[in-house]
């Protein structure tokens, strides 16, 4: 019964669901799908994705694509603990922090933030000032929200859900930005989570490795 996911570790939506993998316990072969090369247009991987981004996901021929969707099925078709809550209100808080994770929080942290501050200096550019200050502003916002809904140090309460999955690699890259790190070390629930999720062995294992 093959698993396939499809996609570089730096990916934060790819570590999402390479979490879900680890966290489950599920037996997986990763494929890189260079994001900086190219990789992601080629034909093949459109056929995987058609707007080629990363993850897309196979198993045993189904192939699934979306963040959100592969990491529902991973927790839902694998034995091993369940990463959704049972509770009612519990789990559709899940799904309102994974919607202000893609909604707001990565737009705003990587799409503008980091970006500017971390990947446009490894690429020998300069970064855009105004950009990143626009970033770090969303940032703030998003982190507000999150740790105003924070249940405790595991963003549901309980145990580890598809929520802390969902932001533990947004946040890994925030935390490399200067002022994006203060800004989360200001908020005392997301540090104490931060604390929690940074030590689990997914964690420390799907960390990309930069540089
Ligand atoms: N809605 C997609 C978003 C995935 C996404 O944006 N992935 C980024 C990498 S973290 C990507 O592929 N970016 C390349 C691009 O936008 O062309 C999902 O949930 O899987």
């Amino acid at each position: 019964m093959p698993v396939i996911l499809y996609g570089p570790g730096y990916s934060t939506y790819a570590r999402t669901a390479l979490l879900a993998l680890e966290e489950k316990g599920v037996a997986y072969q990763q494929q890189d799908v260079d994001l900086f090369t190219g990789k992601g247009q080629a034909p093949e991987h459109l056929a995987r994705q058609p707007w080629g981004k990363v993850p897309a996901f196979e198993h045993d021929g189904f192939a699934l694509f979306e963040t959100l969707a592969i990491t529902r099925y991973i927790d839902e078709a694998f034995p091993g603990p369940a990463l959704q809550p049972a509770d009612v209100k519990a789990r559709a808080r899940m799904t309102q922090i994974c919607g202000i994770v893609d909604s707001y929080a990565y737009p705003m942290m990587l799409g503008k933030l980091v970006w500017q501050e971390v990947v446009v200096p490894m690429q020998g550019g300069t970064p855009n000032a105004e950009i990143a200050a626009e970033g770090l502003a969303g940032a703030k916002k998003a982190l507000d929200v999150l740790e105003g809904l924070a249940a405790g140090d595991l963003l549901c309460g309980g145990a580890v859900t598809l929520a802390d999955l969902h932001l533990v690699p947004v946040v890994d890259y925030l935390r490399m930005t200067k002022e994006g790190g203060a800004a989360f070390a200001a908020r005392p629930k997301l540090s104490a989570w931060w604390e929690k999720m940074n030590a689990r062995p997914s964690v420390v294992k799907t960390r990309p490795k930069l540089g």
